[in-house]
């Protein structure tokens, strides 16, 4: 870490982790994704005995068997009861298992401990973890503020959901000063005692409603990340949702709030500065709203917690206002997807809920065209639907749910339903003048169509260019 940055650092020299012994230990992995892999590859190098499975066939598994092949564990694709466990002491479970799962339930009453990932991780940690949930956002905070103490010399790594898990940062033993980890709210279903020194509530919005259908249920889980918090920790809070400002009183940590209307608040808005305050240190004027990469008031919002999340580990101004004048946006995120005859199209295949899909509804400038649908979750999708009718000048409508969202927008604004993804593209252009934008913002999971949303972004870029191409010759 820079000498500045250790002057004004809160952050403390190592975290105490509690490591559970895991030599000679019977360990069961469920899930041979990323997170079973890296699970598997940490127990056994600790000793266990371990058992790696997952309930699809060997046959969609090639990949990961390859690679769990090279180390000391019993493999078992295509698992189908609890007694090809091999008798557990512990599971360590990957995060698209559901609490719930039959599996795990018998693990439960066989009296096997259930360990989440992130759990496990968290008990072998040896340097403060800054945590980052919320229904949208999360992921451009992590990155925010892993590119801001790389400005200023702080040395971290960022993983978690965002796509390296967890467990793997911490295994590579690298010398870190802190990590940064996205946190879903699949992952917070098996915490019992992660304590990240630093917690982040962007906010909470209705999301994977198959999964957490009671949104009071969803706010309690996501409140997990501050649970076994104490006064040594914080909590940054958004608390212009009015979900998350709920919480405020609720924490042992100390709650730094983040407010756009609110002077008062740790972090907000000065005219058209970004400040952030953080108690006992004076206030730092971060970069201007004009600074930003993206415009939105929900930038502004993750922006001031990205800031003070960077600033409690020591960063200075200069440096987060280089981090965010440089800050790339992930794949798939508002990306822009190319220009074809004065058409823009932009590709968001990210916007996977509703609350993401109107927080870009509001965002995007000009006419446009929508191209949405997809799997919707379980999510109501009214308030989407009403927010495209009043912005959009042609609503493009694709899978499962495209006849439920054409019937809320009904007969305020043309909708047009596509057969294939190609077909939406392309009505979408014809439907375009110079000038138009074309916004893929699906509002929806792609899983009833494509293997996950960056495949379905892909796809979209590939359209784009295919047009691109058609029509420059
Ligand atoms: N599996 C079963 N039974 C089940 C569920 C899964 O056997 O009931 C098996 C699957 O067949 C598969 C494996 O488990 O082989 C997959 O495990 P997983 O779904 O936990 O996926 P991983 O590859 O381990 O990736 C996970 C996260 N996936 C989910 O939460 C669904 C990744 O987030 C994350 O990047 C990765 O760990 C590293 O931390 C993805 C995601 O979609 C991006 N997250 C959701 C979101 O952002 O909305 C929460």
């Amino acid at each position: 870490m820079s000498r500045d940055a250790e002057a004004y650092s809160l952050l403390p020299d190592e975290a105490t982790p509690a490591p559970i012994p895991l030599d000679n230990r019977r360990v069961a992995v469920f899930g041979m994704g990323r997170t079973g892999i890296a699970v598997a590859e940490f127990v056994v190098a600790r000793g266990a005995l371990t058992t790696v499975l997952d309930e699809r066939p060997a046959t969609e598994l090639p990949q990961a068997l390859q690679r769990l092949s090279k180390l000391d564990a019993q493999l078992v694709p295509e698992v189908r009861s609890y007694e090809q466990f091999g008798n557990p002491e512990i599971v360590a479970v990957s995060p698209g298992v559901p609490y719930d799962h039959p599996m795990l339930q018998a693990a439960r009453t066989a009296g096997a401990k259930i360990i989440g990932e992130i759990e496990l991780a968290w008990c072998f940690a040896k340097v403060p973890i800054i945590a980052v949930t919320g229904t949208n956002g999360k992921g451009t905070v992590v990155t925010l503020i892993g590119d801001m103490l790389d400005c200023a010399g702080i040395k971290a790594a960022v993983a978690g959901n965002i796509g390296a898990p967890l467990i793997a940062t911490i295994a590579a033993e690298e010398p870190l000063d802190v990590i940064v980890a996205e946190i879903s709210s699949f992952q917070l279903e098996t915490v019992e005692m992660f304590k990240p020194w630093l917690g982040i509530l962007l906010n909470v919005s209705p999301d994977h409603r198959d999964r957490h259908p009671d949104i009071d249920e969803y706010l309690a889980l996501k409140a997990r990340i501050f649970a076994n918090q104490d006064t040594a920790d914080l909590a940054v809070l958004n608390i212009d949702d009015t979900r998350v400002a709920r919480l405020q009183s609720q924490l042992a940590a100390m709650v730094l709030p983040v407010s756009l209307s609110d002077e008062d608040a740790s972090g907000h808005l000065a005219g058209e500065d970004l400040i952030v305050r953080l108690p006992g240190r004076e206030r730092l004027s971060v970069c201007s709203e004009a600074d930003l990469p993206v415009r939105g008031l929900h930038n502004i919002t993750n922006t001031l917690c990205a800031s003070l999340a960077a600033a409690a580990c020591g960063a200075s101004a200069d440096a987060m206002a280089a981090a965010i004048r440089h800050h790339r946006l992930a794949p798939h995120l508002l990306q822009d997807a190319g220009t074809v005859n004065g058409v823009k199209f932009i590709d968001d295949s990210k916007a996977t809920n509703p609350a993401a899909a109107i927080a870009d509804l509001t965002t995007v400038e000009g006419p446009l065209i929508l191209i949405a649908g997809g799997r919707a979750k379980d999510v109501d999708l009214t308030e989407f639907a009403d927010v495209a009718a009043a912005r959009a000048e042609h609503v493009v409508l694709i899978g499962e749910s495209a006849a439920e969202i054409a019937t809320a927008i009904a007969g305020r604004t043309p909708v047009t339903i596509a057969e294939t993804f190609e077909d939406a593209v392309h009505f979408a252009f014809e439907f375009a003048r110079s000038g138009h934008t074309v916004l893929l913002a699906p509002a929806c999971a792609s899983f009833d169509m494509f293997e996950n949303m960056a495949q379905r972004g892909e796809i979209f870029c590939a359209i784009v260019n295919q047009l691109a191409e058609r029509f420059s010759g």
